[in-house]
C-alpha cells in the first residue's frame, strides 16, 4: 500500500529569507513526506520555469501560484498514484504540463510535488531514501552502482552574484580528495574554513559570509582568492594538490558581456580565446583540479577550446551550458564540450529527469556533480541521491550555514549507518 491519499502545498521561505514552495504527500499506509525547493541566482537561460507571482507582495517573489497549482491541478492527478513509481509519476506531471521549460504550471512547484513523492515513496518501500532512489535508478537503468560517498566540493569563498564584494568567479571550491572517509574530509573542510577566517582578519579582510556560507571579502583578484585558500590548506598541515584539490565555478554567463567576459574586479575584458588563455594559467599555477561554466551558456566555441585545452587533464563542469537537461546535455556530448555535467534538480523540475540525465552522463563518460542552488532550504534529499547513484561528488557550499550542513550532515549519518560497506568516492581523482 502507498496510494496517495493527500498533496498539499504551502509558501515557506528559503535561505535568502525569499519564499519558496513546499510540499506533503501523504499515503493510505499513514505515511507521509515534505519537500522543500530550492533556488538559484545565477540562473541559466535553459532552465525550467521558476513560477514567481511578481505584483509588490513578497518582492515580487511570492510563489503562490505553484502552491495553488500543486493543491488543485497536480493534486488531482496524483491522488490514487502509487508513490513509489517514480518515473510513472514524473510522467504525469510532465503531461499534465505539457510544455518543456513546465511553463504552464512551475518546475517549482512540479519539483515540489515530486520530490515530495520520492520521500514519501522511499518510507512506505520501508527503505532509507538513498536505497529508494538506488533501486529506482538501477531498475529503470539496468544499471549496478554501487552505494558511494561523494567528495564534496565546498565553497569558502563566495563571489560573483552569491556575494557583494568586487570577486568575479562565482565560487572557490576546496575538495578533500586525499581523506580516508566522509567524515575526515569533513574534519579538514571545517579546520581549512576555520584557517581561512583567522587569515582573512589577521588581514583585516571582512569575514562576513556570501549566500553559500563562503567568505565573501573584497579582494585584489581571483588568484588572492586562490592564495589566501592555498594558505590557510598550509596552515592546518595539509598539502594542497595531494590531500586537498581546487574547484572553480566562473559562472562565466554572469560576466559574458557583448562578446567579452568582464572582470571588473581586474579591470580586464577578454574574448574566448583569451578567457581561456587565462584560465589555462590558473590551472598551470595551482592544483585546480575542477571548472565548472568556465563559458558563457551559449559560447559554444569557447567550450569547445576550453575543453580542448584543458578537458584531459581536469574535470570541465557543465551547468548553465547544460540545465541537467538530457537534450542540452546530448548536444554538449555530440559535440565535445565539457566532460561532466552539475546536476540540479531544479533546472529540469522532476526527479526522474534528474536520474535520466545522471544515466546520459555516466553512459557517455561524463561525470555528474550533483548541487545545491544559492537559495536552499533544510531540505537534504540531495545528499541521498548523491549516494543512490554514487555521483561521486557534491556541491553544497561552505561547512557553515545549516541551509548547506543541512546536506553534509545527512552524509555524515549515511557513512555512520553504512560504516564500512560503503566506499568514500576519492579514487575518482587520486
Ligand atoms: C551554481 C549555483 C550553485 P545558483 O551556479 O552552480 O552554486 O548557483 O544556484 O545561484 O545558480
Ligand atoms: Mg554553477
Amino acid at each position: 500500500m502507498a496510494n496517495i491519499t493527500s498533496v498539499k502545498a504551502i509558501q515557506i521561505l528559503d535561505s535568502r529569507g525569499l519564499p519558496t514552495v513546499s510540499c506533503r504527500v501523504e499515503t493510505d499506509d499513514g505515511l507521509s513526506a515534505v519537500s522543500k525547493v530550492p533556488s538559484g541566482a545565477s540562473t541559466g537561460e535553459r532552465e525550467a520555469l521558476e513560477l514567481r507571482d511578481g505584483g509588490n507582495e513578497y518582492l515580487g517573489k511570492g510563489v503562490l501560484k505553484a502552491v495553488k497549482n500543486i493543491n488543485t491541478k497536480l493534486a488531482d492527478v496524483l491522488i490514487g498514484m502509487d508513490a513509489r513509481n517514480q518515473f510513472e509519476i514524473d510522467q504525469a506531471l510532465i503531461d499534465l504540463d505539457g510544455t518543456p521549460a513546465k511553463k504552464n504550471l512551475g518546475a517549482n512547484a512540479i519539483l515540489a510535488a515530486s520530490i515530495a513523492t520520492l520521500r514519501s515513496g522511499a518510507k512506505s518501500a520501508k527503505l532509507p531514501l538513498y536505497e529508494h532512489v538506488n533501486n529506482l535508478y538501477c531498475s529503470k537503468f539496468k544499471a549496478n552502482k554501487q552505494l558511494s560517498l561523494p567528495v564534496p566540493m565546498l565553497n569558502i569563498i563566495n563571489g560573483g552574484e552569491h556575494a557583494n564584494n568586487n570577486i568575479d568567479i562565482q565560487e572557490f571550491m576546496v575538495m578533500p580528495i586525499g581523506a580516508q572517509s566522509f567524515n575526515e574530509c569533513m574534519q579538514w573542510a571545517i579546520e581549512i574554513y576555520g584557517a581561512l577566517k583567522s587569515l582573512l582578519a589577521s588581514k583585516g579582510l571582512s569575514t562576513a559570509v556570501g549566500d553559500e556560507g563562503g567568505f565573501a571579502p573584497d579582494l585584489k583578484s581571483n588568484q588572492e582568492a586562490i592564495e589566501l585558500i592555498l594558505k590557510s590548506i598550509e596552515d592546518c598541515g595539509l598539502e594542497a594538490g595531494k590531500d586537498i584539490v581546487l574547484a572553480l565555478d566562473c559562472a562565466a554567463s554572469e560576466f559574458f558581456k557583448d562578446g567579452k567576459y568582464v572582470l571588473k574586479g581586474e579591470n580586464k575584458s577578454l574574448d574566448s580565446n583569451d578567457f581561456v588563455d587565462y584560465l589555462k594559467s590558473l590551472v598551470s599555477s595551482y592544483p585546480i583540479r575542477s571548472i565548472e561554466d568556465g563559458m558563457d551558456e551559449n559560447d559554444f566555441d569557447g567550450w569547445s577550446m576550453l575543453t580542448n585545452e584543458l578537458g584531459n587533464s581536469i574535470q570541465i563542469v557543465g551547468d548553465d551550458l547544460f540545465v541537467t537537461n538530457v537534450k542540452d546535455l546530448q548536444h554538449g556530448i555530440d559535440k565535445s564540450l565539457a566532460n561532466s555535467i552539475l546536476i540540479k534538480l531544479n533546472q529540469i523540475g522532476t526527479v526522474g529527469e534528474t536520474l535520466e540525465a545522471i544515466n546520459l552522463a555516466s553512459q557517455n563518460n561524463y561525470s555528474a556533480v550533483i548541487s545545491h542552488r544559492s537559495g536552499e532550504t533544510e531540505d537534504n534529499t540531495i545528499a541521498d541521491i548523491c549516494v543512490g547513484v554514487s555521483a561521486g561528488q557534491i556541491k553544497t557550499g561552505a561547512p557553515c550555514r545549516s541551509d548547506r550542513t543541512s546536506k553534509y550532515n545527512r552524509l555524515l549519518w549515511i557513512e555512520s549507518d553504512l560504516g564500512n560497506s560503503v566506499s568514500y568516492a576519492n579514487e575518482l581523482f587520486l
